[in-house]
């Protein structure tokens, strides 16, 4: 009897560390951001009430009834003076959920709330639901759009033939959410984001589209579209704001990363990019601005890819994976990046709306070949020779 109590006692202590442990920023990082010595949330940060049945007679070896496999991909948002995720926890079963996690001061301490969110579906319900961007819309609301995935039953032979819908839903408190019916579209989509403000009165999504579940294809990259009524919301015009390219960090698929953040400058916009390697997809961060008149106007293209995974961070369900979709603009401008590597765990990376728009502005653009990239590192060589003679 007492044995059963103390390993539970040990089990809690354990857990409570973990979850009250201090994050450091890492030294020597490149200026554009910090990274952090810890990730912020794992799959052991889940409550041990999600995973274990702390009852003696029913759960003899104290065994985890549930498993929890990884916590990723989170949209955030910083809600009642907390920095505040909707981390995608995905379980032993490969089904992923949302879950509310929140911190008091963005790098470390994240505690989920008791339970999970309990997402209404559609009229056709999904298989399976991952990847919320969250955004406070000037309507009022808070809305979680998601991604649904459900069996493709066209090709009732094939077990991996599946379908990408945006699945949109709003909430008050992040606590109730309402469902609202799936983004209409005539092509497949993932990644689909709700920019905050309306345009010209209606509302405004950043969209994905794709010819299958896996290929982007003919999708061409970031899209655009105007939707009238948010509780129909149906995809009618679409054009691509973000185009892909041959031979970039971006060849194969991007997608919009959270809702972009309005600055003096523009809207900054954090997006990832996908190439195809030898050992699979590598998926890497970027950015980009549009005009604050115009947010289908690109202002500002940095080269190549603005975070990658790192060390351990390569390593997980999903290897060479860094992924984004949230992120949060503090009152005194620094920002919180949410990221998370190889599909596994979920980390921070902050900086400053200064800092980030610096980056946008000042790094040169991708000349497209090599020899374009040579005189730009020439260029820059010659200048801090001329720099160093002063
Ligand atoms: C996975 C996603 C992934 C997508 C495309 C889904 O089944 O859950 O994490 O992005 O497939 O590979
Ligand atoms: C994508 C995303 C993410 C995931 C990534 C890598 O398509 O939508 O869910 O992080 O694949 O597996």
């Amino acid at each position: 009897m007492g044995e059963f109590k103390n390993k539970i006692t040990a089990l809690r202590k354990h857990h409570e560390e973990l979850l009250n442990r201090k994050n450091e920023p890492l030294a020597w990082g490149n200026g554009i951001y910090e990274k952090y010595k810890n990730p912020i949330i794992t799959a052991d940060h889940t409550p041990l009430e999600w995973r274990y049945d702390f009852n003696e007679q029913d759960n003899p070896y104290l065994m985890q009834r549930i498993m929890m496999n990884a916590t990723l991909n989170a949209g955030a948002i910083k809600w009642q003076g907390k920095y505040v995720v909707v981390v995608r926890v995905e379980g032993a079963d490969r089904k992923s959920f949302f879950a509310v996690a929140e911190s008091p001061n963005g790098v470390d301490n994240f505690r989920f709330w008791p339970e999970p969110i309990t997402m209404p579906d559609d009229v056709i319900p999904a298989t399976n639901i991952y990847d919320m961007r969250l955004t406070a819309h000037e309507d009022g609301w808070i809305y979680g759009v998601f991604c649904a995935e459900r069996h493709d039953d066209t090709c009732p032979d094939d077990l991996s033939a599946a379908t990408a819908t945006a699945g949109i839903a709003r909430t008050r408190d992040l606590k109730i959410w309402d469902r609202l019916p799936d983004l209409k579209s005539k092509s497949q989509q993932r990644n689909v984001v709700l920019h905050p403000e309306f345009v010209g009165g209606k509302y405004a999504f950043y969209t994905r589209p794709q010819d299958g579940f896996i290929d982007a294809g003919s999708g061409g990259g970031i899209g655009w579209a105007l939707v009238d009524d948010i509780t129909h919301a149906e995809i009618v015009d679409e054009k691509i704001i973000n185009a892909r390219h041959y031979h970039t960090i971006m060849e194969v698929k991007n997608g919009e990363g959270p809702h972009p953040i309005k600055t003096p400058q523009g809207w900054l916009h954090l997006a990832h990019g996908v190439r195809g390697c030898a050992s699979g997809l590598r998926y890497v961060l970027y950015m980009y601005m549009t005009a604050l008149d115009d947010p289908t106007r690109v202002i500002a293209q940095p080269g190549g890819y603005f975070l990658v995974p790192e060390g351990d961070e390569y390593i997980g369900d999903v290897m060479n994976v860094a992924f984004s979709n949230g992120w949060i603009a503090d009152e005194d401008g620094r920002v919180f990046i949410y990221y998370a590597s190889s599909d596994t765990r979920l980390h921070v990376a902050t900086s400053t709306i200064d800092r980030l728009v610096d980056y946008c502005m000042n790094t040169p653009q991708d000349g497209m070949t090599t020899t374009a990239s040579v005189e730009t590192i020439k260029r820059l060589i010659e200048k801090n020779r001329s720099t160093n003679k002063e």
